[in-house]
């Protein structure tokens, strides 16, 4: 019999136009989690977060019973292991193992483009600015305008840039988001959710980069509204979604139109990991990879994405025999397999990430490093 414990409350450290804290926002209200935001004070809380988990990212969850957590899919995963009623993550293994890569693609492939949208332009980087010093350096004794200044400089410095981001391929990277667009623009003509008649993982994944960066900086949204407004829907259909009340189905396996995304996925995400993989084993901090056709000069090492790329495979490895061969046949046809067993071995540090969601060991991208 389903499980129905009432969840307690919990606190969701975070800022309220932030990638991440707009996932978890998503996953609460979806799975019916009561939550209250409580936006993160810097520089108060960088030694506080660090002591609780180890890491200053946003958000963090405090549950009821002051136990800490970070990490927003690690701790997706433990919230669904607890309270196992109203599933977000489909019974089917194939199903559920294509959640798990639209998540990790929509959460680490889907940042940098974000991010750009966010700080290149300058009416939305203004407003984000503006925000975050109001927000978050509110009890920082300087002027607005010195504070917002220096938040646009770090972001930049830090995530687009700073981070790969180039004049010379401004343009491919928006051109992947209209693409992008296209791809899920089709899938909601043809029904409300990525698996269905009812969220997934798949959604809530891609309410990080939607929910409080496409859909909320004005340069992104205004292109959604033109080119994708059934995507613009998605983003509040899901926002106004509980679980406890959706009746609708699935789909059966894993439908054709998610195909232009597995090639997406196949052509860059999984081939810009194992340049990372490379870089972060040869002790590289930055390091040019070309994927799809799109140089990125200077991209910033990740440690933390070379996690992902392992949590993905012991995702594959974690499937019975039976869906094994199906999701290989299908990783195979959109070029997905080769790039996900490239490395070998790993350059993870010792049992890295291994306690969470309760403490991390590695930053998604350290702006400091
Ligand atoms: N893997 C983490 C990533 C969290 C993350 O990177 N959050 C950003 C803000 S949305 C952050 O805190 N960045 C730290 C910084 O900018 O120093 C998750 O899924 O929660």
């Amino acid at each position: 019999m389903a499980e129905t414990r009432t969840p307690q409350c919990v606190t969701l450290h975070g800022a309220s136009i932030s990638y991440f804290t707009g996932k978890m926002e998503n996953y609460f209200r979806v799975r019916g989690i009561p939550y209250r935001l409580r936006s993160m004070r810097q520089p108060a809380d960088k030694r506080m977060f660090e002591r609780e988990v180890g890491l200053m990212q946003v958000p963090a969850v405090q549950l009821a019973n002051g136990r800490w957590m970070t990490d927003s899919t690690k701790m997706i995963q433990w919230f669904e292991s607890q309270f196992p009623d109203y599933r977000l993550i489909p019974d089917d293994p194939l199903q559920a193992f294509a959640c798990l890569l639209l998540e990790d693609w929509a959460d680490e492939w889907w940042w940098r483009p974000a991010m750009h949208y966010r700080w290149h332009y300058p009416v939305g980087a203004h407003f984000a600015s503006r925000h975050l010093a109001t927000e978050v350096l509110g009890s920082v004794p300087a002027p607005v305008w010195l504070k917002a200044w220096v938040l646009r400089r770090r972001q930049r410095r830090g995530y687009t840039t700073g981070d790969g981001i180039t004049p010379a391929n401004v343009a491919a990277v928006e051109a992947s988001f209209k693409r992008l667009l296209g791809q899920l623009e089709a899938i909601f003509r043809n029904r409300p959710f990525i698996l269905g008649e009812r969220p997934s993982l798949a959604d809530i994944g891609f309410s990080g980069p939607f929910f409080r960066h496409f859909a909320l900086d004005p340069v992104p949204l205004e292109i959604i509204r033109q080119q994708a407004p059934a995507v613009l829907e998605w983003v509040a259909r899901l926002w106004n979604t509980r679980l406890a009340e959706c009746s609708g189905e699935w789909v059966r396996g894993v439908p054709e139109d998610l195909g232009a995304l597995l090639d997406d996925i196949g052509g860059a995400y999984l081939p810009y990991l194992c340049a990372n993989a490379d870089a972060v084993g040869a002790g590289k901090k930055r390091f040019d990879v070309e994927v799809d056709g799109v140089l990125f000069k200077g991209a910033r090492y990740s440690r933390y994405r070379v996690w992902c790329l392992q949590e993905l495979r012991a995702h594959y490895q974690g499937l019975p025999d039976a869906a094994q061969a199906v999701a290989k046949a299908l990783l195979r046809k959109h070029s997905c397999w080769e790039p996900l067993w490239r490395n070998e071995p790993l350059p993870l540090l010792p049992d890295q990430e291994k306690n969470l969601p309760f403490r991390g060991d590695t930053k998604m991208v350290g702006v400091n490093e």
